[in-house]
């Protein structure tokens, strides 16, 4: 009788403990998969050709929008983002491109200016020719265009498209207050791709507000002031 107690015993702790970490077991799997399925989407270059000045894009070309807030976007509105102010890169910040490859990105640039904390930053590096174009608008609201190795001055900065890992660069001038209402700042350039590989690459500009010295939230988050370069 003892004997057959225990063994019950036994058997109940037993059905316990199997479907205790069954159900632990399914509550990661979902949290994982959530996470994983709630991560930003991923853009491949597409290999339109568009001018940067005068030289044709080759291979491959992405073409992004940055915005002081989601909600504000013009050419890739994201209605269902969890985050509508924050500032970010829009469509997505996981960019897919070929190795060994030119890539031309072109950046809708509609935010207005944060200013860089090093002057040094204002200057672009690591592109095709050691310029990018721009379309902006001077400070009487006209529309201006030209070839530029940095920006004229690092106060106007909004934000910055930078890959650390493969040395690129380039600052991306804010909207001037003069400028005509949903208007954009165009900036394009190319960089070239090595071997296949997964970089990051981020905005420089600590431009969270609300956050701790602007550094958190949108700046910390994929999707919106960071994300991956894959290279493959
Ligand atoms: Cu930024």
């Amino acid at each position: 009788m003892v004997a057959g107690g225990n063994n019950r015993g036994t058997a109940t702790r037993l059905v316990v403990l199997v479907l205790t970490v069954g159900i632990l077991s399914a509550l990661v799997t979902f949290f994982i998969g959530d996470f994983v399925i709630r991560g930003p989407e991923s853009l491949t270059a597409s290999p339109a050709t568009v001018a940067q000045g005068n030289t044709p894009a080759q291979n491959a070309f992405i073409h992004l929008e940055v915005v002081g807030s989601v909600a504000a976007a013009i050419t890739f509105p994201r209605p269902d983002d969890p985050h509508p102010t924050w500032v970010s890169y829009l469509p997505t910040t996981i960019l897919k491109v070929p190795a060994n490859s030119t890539v031309t990105m072109q950046i809708d640039q509609e935010d207005t200016p944060s200013g860089l904390r090093n002057p040094l930053w204002s200057r672009a590096f690591g592109i095709e020719g050691g310029t990018f174009h721009m379309t902006y608008f001077d400070d009487q609201g006209n529309a201006q265009a030209g070839d530029f190795s940095s920006i004229p001055d690092p106060a106007t900065a909004a934000h910055t498209f930078a890959i650390p890992d493969l040395g690129v660069f380039v600052p991306l001038e804010g909207l001037n207050a003069a400028a005509p209402a949903g208007s954009m700042n165009v900036i394009t350039f190319s960089f070239k791709t090595g071997k296949a590989g997964i970089y990051h690459w981020q905005c420089f500009v600590p431009c969270g507000s609300g956050t701790i010295y602007g550094n958190g939230g949108p700046m910390q988050t994929m999707g919106y002031m960071a994300g991956f370069l894959v290279v493959q």
